[in-house]
């Protein structure tokens, strides 16, 4: 069965491929780029889960497929929560990764570490195109840098350092991130939903 990634992020799209190949699905993974006529979606909830799950219904009606989407990003404690939903556009452009790590590091210049605590969270949204929908969520706690470090990943994981590590998100390996990543802890919970739903 043709299952739809409703994502043009490459970053999720690496991470994804290897989470659902390791927990067995099967299914062919398509991401959203192979349908450029598809406009993007309009992220217009206000939390993880309500854009999670707008992409995913908009993909698997457009494709008539079943489609899964990841909305997530990096809540700030100090920040209340900031940027959450907003990580991708924190610095203006959508998806610039770089500037939007570099502005939050200049917003926090001033917080020391014992109060720089944060977590990354993953909405993992399944929708069918008969309308049915399921979500889940994941999160990891851990505690931001000053400066970044590490090459690997994406977005602002070089800045944060899970609990109970020495390493950045971006120091660990793909397979040490995926293993207790907000977004391996979501989409293992979504892997039975899609054996229930999807087959
Ligand atoms: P799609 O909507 O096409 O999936 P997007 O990048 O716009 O792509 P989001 O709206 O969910 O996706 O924004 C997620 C942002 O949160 C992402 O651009 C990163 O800045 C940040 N983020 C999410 N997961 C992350 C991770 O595992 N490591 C580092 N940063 C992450
Ligand atoms: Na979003």
């Amino acid at each position: 069965t043709r299952l739809i990634l409703a994502t043009r992020n490459a970053g999720k799209i690496t991470e994804l491929h290897a989470i659902l190949a390791d927990a067995g699905l099967t299914h062919e993974l398509v991401g959203a780029d192979a349908y450029p006529e598809i406009p993007d979606v309009k992220e217009t909830g206000v939390t993880f889960a309500e854009n999670a799950l707008l992409k995913a219904h908009a993909l698997a009606r457009a494709t008539g497929h079943p489609a899964i989407a990841d909305d997530s990003g990096l809540c700030v404690d100090v920040l209340g929560g900031a940027p959450g939903i907003f990580s991708a556009r924190w610095s203006g452009t959508h998806g610039d990764d770089p500037a939007n790590l570099a502005l939050l590091l200049a917003q926090l210049s001033d917080i020391d570490t014992p109060h720089r605590a944060a977590h990354f969270a993953c909405a993992a949204a399944l929708a069918l195109p008969d309308g049915t929908e399921r979500v889940v969520e994941g999160r990891l706690l851990g505690t931001l840098r000053h400066t970044p470090s590490g090459t690997h990943g994406f977005g602002y994981d070089p800045i944060l350092q899970p609990e109970g590590e020495t390493r950045t998100c971006a120091e660990l390996t793909p397979a040490e991130k995926n293993a207790i990543s907000h977004r391996g802890l979501a989409f293992r919970a979504l892997v039975p939903v899609v054996r229930e739903l999807v087959g």
